[in-house]
């Protein structure tokens, strides 16, 4: 028997003194939440880990029933701010203080939680359990005070409170919200942080100016989605505005259309880099993590368990499932920068970092295939459960103008009721297939499906099909995706990095993301087979695909008691 354990949220990101700082909601005693603690992990690089003892456990009146999610605030003296939720014993969420008790040790190791704490209780109107996840601090405009959000409701309204503190003890409460959408409830984990209309870069949180927009991010704890927007922050009033409203936050993008919840950025001042990370939720029943004995891919926990159990047996899962290979921790880390092209969303790309886990042995790379309505061509490439594969498709447009108004009835096409890549239609589904074993009983297509109107308006929506990905009865199958912006003279192009039971798929250099979390039976390492296909019944397609094996990342385990 493994110790059952669960991973969720990742929480107070940084970089210091040469170290990436990762922590995350940990349940070393069950594979369901509860008994929350702050598990650490550092690396040089994004990509290798090495474990470190638990940083903050429930221990103090006022985070007894769980050291729930916070961020980090990096002082411009090098001072770290750790802001976190506690549950106190009356379950009572209040914000709580703590840093590194020694910051000239490079990894940080041990953390002290203030003899003040908790900090902040919820103000008059909130409910006690309605106030958490304090982001982190950026500085007002006259630069003597800093400033955090918090994501709480009010009756359906998903709202963001503002505090301002010139210590991180004293806090005073804005009188108005940072933001506010009705109909969203609890706003969970929110991020707030700049992005550059003008530069590559990214920017530190506390930035603001000409050339500058901000992202508000909440994590919409009814419908377990992260949403975005971008919009203007007006830092004297301390308001947000959407650019708009239709595409506000929580009622318009996704950062990702399949399994991503409880993301958080940090400013990567090493590289200048804005960085996001999210917590790929299992999508099979908790009974199910009850019996396997964990839950949440946190793939240091499994690297430690199977390197000291290996004979375990995983229940229901396959050894798919087993994600000890590409994964850096969570979903892969992903840099974020404005799309400078639409102006309308940002870009997500996996940090290239992760470039150098591939394989120049044994990659494959095909170029101007004709994909003839029908078309499925497997590809030749070994260790196909681990890969970072890059394609471009192009629609024969002769046939695209002459299809225009077949296809018009299918102008409300949606990924989520298409019925998936076995649903023909002129100008799609193609795109790729991953996980499939030889007969394709098992199955997960990543792929493009266009509808162009009578009007010329041509439609491209971006899917990922899970409904034939697992033999298993017991997992959510679900087909995922949403409309891309395509621009005029763009190719279409997709990254899918595939990783035994988790494919991260990006359309149009990261506008649009989708993670699925799926659990092959058959479709399982060496087993597993990859394809290019095209499923429309009139468009011939052109594609061109790249595909790297991917090396594993060193994962250390710290020497813990409990394994
Ligand atoms: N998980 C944390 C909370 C947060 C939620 C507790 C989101 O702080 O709101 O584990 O998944």
């Amino acid at each position: 028997m493994i110790n059952d354990e669960l991973n969720n949220d990742y929480t107070g990101p940084f970089f210091y003194n040469g170290w990436y700082h990762l922590f995350y909601q940990y349940n070393a005693d069950s594979a369901v939440w509860g008994n929350i603690t702050w598990a650490h992990a550092v690396s040089r690089d994004l990509i290798h880990w090495l474990h470190l003892p638990f940083a903050m456990v429930p221990d103090q009146w006022y985070d007894i029933n769980g050291v729930w999610t916070g961020s980090a605030t990096i002082l411009p003296d090098g001072r770290i701010v750790m802001l976190y939720t506690g549950d106190t014993r009356d379950e009572v969420q209040v914000q709580c203080l703590a840093y590194p008790a020694n910051l000239s040790d490079p990894l940080l190791i041990d953390w002290v939680k203030d003899s003040s704490n908790p900090v902040l209780f919820p103000p008059p109107g909130i409910g006690s359990k309605d106030f958490r996840d304090p982001t982190t601090a950026w500085l007002s405009p006259d630069g003597d005070k800093w400033r955090i959000t918090i994501g709480s409701k009010v009756n359906k309204t998903g709202i963001s409170l503002i505090y301002e503190t010139k210590d991180f003890i004293e806090y005073e409460l804005w009188e108005e919200y940072l933001h506010q959408v009705p109909g969203t409830g609890m706003w969970e984990c929110v991020d707030f942080y700049p992005v550059s209309l003008t530069e590559e870069n990214g920017l530190d949180t506390s930035a603001n100016g000409a050339g500058i927009k901000h992202v508000l991010k909440t994590s919409l704890d009814d419908d377990k989605n992260d949403y975005y927007a971008i919009g203007v922050y007006d830092s004297i009033k301390n308001k947000w505005t959407p650019d708009d409203p239709e595409i506000d936050v929580g009622i318009g993008l996704r950062y990702d259309y399949g399994t991503y919840y409880a993301s958080k950025t940090f400013y990567d001042q090493n590289t200048q880099r804005r960085i996001l990370w999210g917590w790929i939720r299992e999508t099979d029943a908790e009974s199910v993590d009850l019996l396997k004995g964990w839950s949440g891919v946190q793939v240091l926990y499994l690297a430690t368990i199977l390197s000291k159990k290996p004979n375990i047996t995983l229940i229901n899962t396959s050894k798919a499932q087993i994600l000890l290979n590409l994964s850096c921790m969570q979903s892969i880390p992903r840099s974020i920068v404005m799309d400078k092209k639409t102006g309308k969303n940002i870009l997500q790309w996996p940090v290239e970092e992760v470039d150098s886990l591939r394989l120049r042995k044994g990659s494959v790379e095909i170029n101007d295939v004709k994909l003839a309505p029908g078309a499925l061509i497997q590809l030749a490439i070994d260790s196909p459960s681990q890969l970072d594969l890059v394609a471009t498709f192009d629609i024969d447009e002769e046939i695209a103008s002459a299809s225009a108004s077949a296809s018009e009835d299918n102008m409300s096409y949606e990924c989520s009721t298409s019925g998936g890549a076995a649903n023909r239609g002129v100008l799609g589904p193609f795109g790729v297939i991953v996980l499939a074993d030889d007969i394709l009983s098992e199955l997960t297509p990543i792929y493009f499906y266009v509808v162009k109107g009578s009007n010329g308006n041509t439609h491209t929506h971006f899917c990922a099909d899970e409904l034939r990905s697992s033999k298993a009865n017991d997992v959510e199958k679900i087909v995922c995706g949403s409309e891309v912006p395509v621009l005029d003279g763009e190719k279409l192009s997709l990254r899918s990095l595939v990783d035994h039971s988790i494919v991260e798929s990006f359309a149009q250099g990261g506008r649009r993301v989708i993670t699925s979390r799926v659990y092959p039976t058959k479709a399982i390492n060496s087993a597993a087979r990859v394809f290019l296909f095209n499923n429309a019944t009139e468009a011939t397609v052109t594609a061109s695909i790249k595909i790297w094996k991917m090396d594993s990342a060193d994962i250390h385990p710290f020497p813990f008691d409990h394994i």
